[in-house]
């Protein structure tokens, strides 16, 4: 993991930086322009330094270190571009660790800078503050690239190492540790090298062999994941070409508007899977349709993925192509024989009207939604907190774009939702951003209405409040005799809790008040609002989640 060139020796003409200083130069010369931050006597020099740049990257200081870091995941999940944040060590890195492991499960590149205890005193547990065995050891666990910044000369290299290995295979989270008599030693600094990131050559037999595997499909099905996020020109283009519904669960939403009625999510895509003959999963681990609904050799099942070792961990591929979705889409459309297939448009309209009409169950969870989605413009994007409401959207919430529907993916991260839409509504002032969450996961970090309020975040946030971990009660109920525990909440007056810190609180009851509460909201675009909606027990939105087996006899 450290194994980093030294940085090329420093010229005469070198000018002489603190390491800190460099740190943020190299920052500077990647792009990066914000920093989300909360300080700490370990980083003071990290952060003169940034006071000294101000001009050119802002530092926006959070009430928690989780919420800096979920601001950094929310920034760089919403514009795809790297984002940092820095911490204190010790408790500030085991703080935002939760959203560094979202961070790898969404392969979002947050770049975490650490602070750490003098260099000579590492590892010899000699009582200094934030001390904590083997930071290193821990941070290599969370991320795939880690590394030590010993010297200022080293800095712009190990950051460039740190955002060139982010960017690498599969994306995701990197950590640079630096100790706290280090940041402030000076010395000549390289001028900071900007990492390039050359394509990765195609992989001619592999597109040719997919493409004819797709060719020759009777009932071909797309999987889109996060993955693909990056592709929706192309996975649009791919599924016109074979009449393929394109199914996504949580982070490949918007992939293809769900305008398109082959746009799909679980209830079609598990009817599409069971009959399909060739599935192309781009981006995704498969993990429900695998696990949940079975596979077997009457499928082939090509895999698009950035992690070379991910198609075979299941189950061996028919096909995989490895390397980025966008490249490899639009080589595999131009090898994709030609062949005339019925349109799928009128049986796909009927079956999607169809699902609608099933998932008006939902009542409330449904009406809800359909306000929500009626006020929020097109552009706008949604960020899910693990609520019964975010479940049910999953299914029931049409998304039209890519990277407008944030969702934590496979950790399903309870409480993230709040801060990480905080660091999308910062990264991207120019949309309307909503937080969709419920009463249990918004008070994880409702704290940070103080940074939203601070730093003037027009985020939206609606709170779903039936006073309970609600589907936790839901699972007591109905799976242990009624017998509740630890499940119901004693809640604030939202509404004059977000009023207390200076945000604006309304009160909406039904779906039509939700509806003008947020149209009210979005037009207003400054400043933090919170919408509370006091609801009761809501229907079950599993149903339409655990699907059952279709596929093989096998257990995974
Ligand atoms: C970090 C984390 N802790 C716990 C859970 C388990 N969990 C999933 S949903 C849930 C309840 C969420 O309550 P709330 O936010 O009020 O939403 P509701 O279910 O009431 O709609 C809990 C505790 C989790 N997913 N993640
Ligand atoms: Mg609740």
């Amino acid at each position: 993991m450290n194994d980093i060139s030294p940085a090329p020796a420093a010229t005469l003409a070198a000018p002489t930086l603190t390491a800190a200083e460099a740190t943020v130069a190299a920052l500077l010369a990647h792009g990066l322009d914000t920093i989300y931050a909360l300080p700490g006597v370990h980083n003071d020099v990290l952060f003169d330094a940034l006071f000294k740049a101000s001009d050119r990257i802002r530092t926006v200081h959070t009430r928690h270190e989780q919420g800096a870091a979920y601001m950094a995941l929310g920034a760089a999940l919403a514009t795809g571009r790297t984002q940092a944040y820095s911490v204190v060590p010790g408790p500030g890195m085991l703080n935002s660790a939760a959203a560094l492991l979202t961070a790898y499960g969404t392969n979002a590149p947050v770049l975490a800078l650490i602070g750490h205890i003098p260099q000579a005193a590492i590892g010899r547990m000699l009582g200094y503050l934030h001390e904590v065995r083997d930071q290193a050891g821990i941070l290599e666990r969370l991320v795939d690239f880690h590394a030590h910044i010993r010297t200022p000369a080293e800095a712009p290299g190990l950051v460039a190492a740190a955002i060139a290995a982010m960017r690498r295979g599969r994306p995701g989270p990197a950590a640079l540790e630096c100790a706290i008599d280090t940041w402030g030693i000076r010395e000549a600094v390289p001028a900071a090298a900007v990492a390039p990131s050359p394509a990765a050559p195609l992989d001619a037999g592999a597109i040719g062999a997919a493409a004819n595997r797709l060719g020759d499909a009777r009932r071909p099905l797309i999987v889109a994941g996060g993955g693909a996020q990056d592709a929706s020109a192309e996975v649009s283009e791919l599924s016109r070409l074979l009449q393929a519904p394109v199914l996504a669960f949580r982070r490949g939403r918007g992939v293809l508007d769900a305008r398109n009625p082959l746009s799909v999510t679980l209830p079609l895509g598990h009817e599409e899977w069971a009959k399909a003959d060739v599935v192309l999963a781009i981006g995704t681990h498969l993990h429900i349709p695998f696990n949940q609904w079975g596979v077997d050799d009457d499928l082939a099942v090509i895999r698009l993925d950035a992690d070379p070792e991910e198609p075979a961990r299941f189950k061996a591929p028919a096909v995989a192509l490895i390397g980025d979705a966008k490249p490899i889409l639009r080589a595999l459309i131009e090898r994709l024989p030609q062949r005339n297939r019925p349109s799928r448009h009128d049986e796909m309209v009927a079956r999607q009207a169809k699902l609608r009409e099933r998932l008006t169950r939902l009542g409330p969870l449904f009406a809800f939604l359909d306000a929500i989605r009626a006020a929020l413009p097109e552009e706008g994007i949604l960020v899910e907190d693990v609520t019964q409401m975010a479940f049910a959207a999953r299914v029931a919430f049409p998304v039209y774009r890519p990277r407008t529907y944030i969702s934590p993916g496979y950790q399903d991260n309870l409480g993230w939702g709040f801060a990480t839409a905080l660091g999308v509504a910062d990264a991207r002032r120019d949309v309307p951003v909503l937080a969709l969450c419920g009463d249990g996961g918004f008070m994880f970090t409702a704290n940070e209405l103080a940074t939203a309020v601070r730093h003037r975040i027009p985020l939206v946030t609606v709170v779903f409040a039936d006073s309970a971990f609600g589907n936790v009660r839901r699972n007591q109920e109905e799976r242990y005799g009624n017998r509740l525990i630890a499940c119901d909440l004693a809640n604030p007056d939202f509404v004059r809790f977000a009023e207390s810190f200076g945000a604006i609180g309304e009160r909406a009851r039904t779906p039509n008040e939700l509806g003008a509460a947020l149209s009210r909201a979005f037009a207003r675009h400054a400043g933090p609002t919170l919408i509370e909606v006091p609801v009761g027990p809501l229907p079950s939105p599993w149903e339409f989640i655990r699907l059952p087996r279709v596929r093989g006899s096998q257990r995974p």
